[in-house]
């Protein structure tokens, strides 16, 4: 039984200042937590709000030494400093620090402009989506990590059930293996689209509001533990670490994987691997189910407007998917659970097809977008593929 629970291991970290923390793993922008789509997000759909990383951003550690990028202070907004208002109630915080900490927090228009939807009619694009995450760059700092981190990956998989080339492929999407992970103030960030989210999103209140959760999140896991807000460091969508946690993911699911006593997601690659298979095991990954099959069509039957319907979500069983004009083939045609047909546009050329199953749908709550979760199971498995098959 732990001493601590996992907020308190947090907030030991951020409090010692080495955590930036690093919390947060899914966020959609409707539910959990997890960062949403990084840099994928862009050519693909608007995947959850949290995830998405500052594309082009070069890489770099911590980040101590850079310097975030500077705003205007919401000290004068009325909005945030009644927000801070709220949330020191809510949270039994002191209501004078709360309203410091959100009134240095400043607004940066450049994590506005990185939130802009795409337009609207923008064709996805697989191969080119694709193309930014499969490459020999990241696959050879994959094999690194594997090799490095065999022992915690291999635990990983035993106590959770989730392969290690799932995680590999998380933490590569996300920051390639730690060379990406951001170096916004989380609290500027978050602010930010709290308080300014842009308005050209169609789902701007909810997400405003799934960020001013996320903010009250950081404020109250640091002044429990003693830190500072104003110092871990993330994506423009504030999140944090080799996983890229939100703020509430990180209360939530991250582990203390190495046996510190404290949970750093920054900084101990296996307290991150650790973190992810216990966000996919706490969100339903099945040990030993595929994430998908190969689909091909008969034209004869083929319904593909209902088999398109469900969209991601695993609806249809074996018979019906058939029945429908989806056929499968070999281990699939035994597979019991349901299935999505998950189709991956690109641009104006033919869509590629696959059958998800509800381990492929258990990826997509780490970041809302089947173009996000086929990019991790396919790094993943060129990772693996170049060890050799045993990194
Ligand atoms: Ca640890």
């Amino acid at each position: 039984m732990p001493l601590f629970s996992p907020a308190r291991l947090l907030a030991i970290a951020l409090c010692s200042g080495t955590l930036t923390l690093a919390a947060g793993a899914a966020d959609k922008a409707t539910t959990t937590a997890k960062p949403r789509a990084s840099q994928a997000a862009r050519a693909d759909k608007p995947a959850a709000p949290g995830k998405r990383q500052a594309a082009g951003r070069t890489s770099h550690k911590a980040g101590a030494s850079r310097s975030a990028p500077r705003g205007t202070p919401y000290g004068e907004r009325e909005d945030a400093m009644r927000f801070a208002d709220e949330v020191a109630q809510r949270q039994g915080l002191d209501a004078a620090w709360t309203r410091r900490m959100v009134g240095e927090a400043q607004q940066l228009p450049l994590v506005q402009k990185l939130m802009q939807p795409a337009p609207p009619g923008t064709r996805k694009n697989w191969t080119v989506y694709r193309s930014r995450f499969i490459d020999n760059l990241r696959i050879n700092a994959g094999l690194r990590f594997w090799r490095e981190h065999r022992e915690a990956l291999a635990r990983a998989e035993r106590e959770y059930g989730v392969p290690a080339g799932i995680i590999v492929g998380i933490i590569g999407v996300e920051t390639i293996y730690g060379q990406q992970m951001g170096d916004f103030r989380v609290i500027d960030a978050l602010a930010t689209l709290s308080f300014d989210h842009p308005p050209e999103h169609p789902r701007v209140a909810e997400r405003s509001a799934y960020f001013r959760g996320e903010l009250e999140q950081l404020l109250s896991l640091a002044h429990k533990g003693g830190g500072d807000p104003r110092v871990p460091l993330g994506s423009f969508a504030g999140a944090m670490g080799l996983p890229q946690f939100m703020p509430s993911s990180a209360v939530r699911w991250a582990v203390d994987f190495d046996g510190d006593g404290r949970i750093d997601l920054r900084r101990s690659p296996a307290d991150a691997i650790g973190s992810v298979a216990s966000y996919f095991k706490a969100h339903g990954w099945q040990p030993g189910m595929p994430t998908h099959y190969p689909v091909t069509f008969d034209t004869s039957r083929l319904d593909l407007e209902t088999l398109l319907v469900p969209d991601i979500l695993p609806t249809f069983g074996v018979a019906r998917f058939t029945a429908l004009g989806a056929l499968l083939e070999g281990p699939a045609l035994t597979h019991t659970g349901p299935l999505a047909l998950v189709e991956l546009q690109n641009g104006d050329g033919p869509s590629s097809y696959v059958a998800g199953t509800e381990n492929f749908y258990v990826i997509t709550r780490y970041n809302q977008s089947s173009y996000y979760a086929m990019a991790v199971i396919e790094l993943g498995r060129a990772v693996q593929e170049a060890g050799g098959g045993r990194p």
